[in-house]
């Protein structure tokens, strides 16, 4: 039986979940940290929160699906109420969200708060990707509308080009797996050409590139993957890892946000951003039942899939 799009949507946002769980105790930690204290990290297990607990990446992309569903859009004024109303700070904000909450909190309109930061120039964080996969589903058959809900659901704190650039690169291999029958063979190939039209920028186009050249030599050490993929903070040094560790493992989603994680560096959001794309690829029934079953408000994040699958079907 093909994969319905409902389980898609649903996959995509425990899929982020999953992943940023998994990496939760090990961001931050280096490869071969993680190689040496775990061989490798397949369970769920308790860090700077408990086990099963998700962080930032997926209680900013609670905040997208919320606003979908109340606004039938990206709503960028509605959507920073919510992100503030729901900022737990013991999950780990980065500095660049965080920075844009306090000039909020003092009064600054929002596009002046996030565009400030960092000399002006806005951040390129990998914030704005982490979150995006509710935008991804809703709008994974129209790129053009896509486009502009990536954007304004990044700009509320993301305002660097890159910062955009990262989530839309994200956004668009989201929508991409949604539309793959993951009963066929994947063309990895084609994947990455496709990803390939939506780079605006050298940085992201060569990275993209590189993603290519590496799957043709079937590169899977995970010490190259991160000297020329990266495995750090930025929108450019860990959106194409994530995208690396789905297209690497692209039959499993296991055994991808598995391989994600040994990445180490900024791990729960890599992991984050490849559950995002294998979940949106293969459906719910793809993730480990005893991973969900230690997920945190599993419930919940199972009926945001399902509230804005319903909300695309009816608007069809
Ligand atoms: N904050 C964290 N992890 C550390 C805290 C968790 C720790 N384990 C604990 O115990 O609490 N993770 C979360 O933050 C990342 C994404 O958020 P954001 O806001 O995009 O990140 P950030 O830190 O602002 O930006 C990432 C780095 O890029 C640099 N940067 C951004 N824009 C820049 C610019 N225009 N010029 C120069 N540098 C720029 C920032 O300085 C940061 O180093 C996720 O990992 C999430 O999990
Ligand atoms: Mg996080
Ligand atoms: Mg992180």
């Amino acid at each position: 039986m093909s994969i319905s799009l409902k389980s898609k949507f649903i996959g995509s946002i425990l899929g982020t979940a999953i992943g940023d769980a998994l990496g939760m105790p090990v961001e931050g930690w280096s490869p071969s940290k993680i190689e040496e204290v775990f061989g490798e990290v397949r369970e769920m297990m308790t860090g700077f929160l408990p086990e099963g607990s998700y962080t930032d990446d997926t209680e900013m992309a609670i905040g997208i699906a919320e606003t979908i569903i109340e606004k039938g859009r990206v709503d960028p004024d509605h959507l920073i109420k919510v992100f503030m109303h729901n900022y737990d700070p013991r999950r780990g904000y980065g500095i660049s969200t965080t920075m844009v909450f306090r000039l909020i909190e003092k009064g600054i309109p929002w596009d002046e708060a996030s565009k400030s930061i960092f000399n002006g120039k806005g951040s390129y964080g990998n914030g704005a990707a982490m979150r995006i996969a509710p935008v991804a589903v809703f709008y994974y058959d129209d790129f053009e509308e896509l486009k502009r809900a990536v954007y304004d659901a990044s700009r509320v704190t993301h305002m660097h080009p890159l910062g955009i650039e990262g989530a839309l690169i994200q956004a668009t291999a989201i929508a991409l797996a949604v539309r793959k029958d993951p009963r066929k063979r994947l063309d990895v190939e084609d994947f990455v050409d496709n990803l390939l039209l939506v780079c605006e920028s050298d940085v992201f186009r060569e990275k993209v590139k590189k993603i290519g050249r590496m799957l043709a030599e079937g590169i899977n050490d995970k010490y190259v993957v991160v000297k020329e993929l990266g495995n750090g903070y930025e929108s450019f040094t860990s959106v194409p890892s994530a995208i690396y560790s789905f297209l690497l493992h692209w039959s499993s989603f296991e055994d991808a946000v598995v391989y994600a994680v040994s990445l180490g560096g900024d791990a729960d959001t890599i992991g984050a951003m490849t559950g995002a794309i294998s979940g949106a690829y293969h459906g719910v029934e793809a993730i480990p039942q005893r991973w969900l079953e230690k997920l945190e408000n599993y419930e919940y994040l199972k009926s945001l899939g399902e509230k804005l699958w319903e909300l695309k079907t009816k608007s069809k």
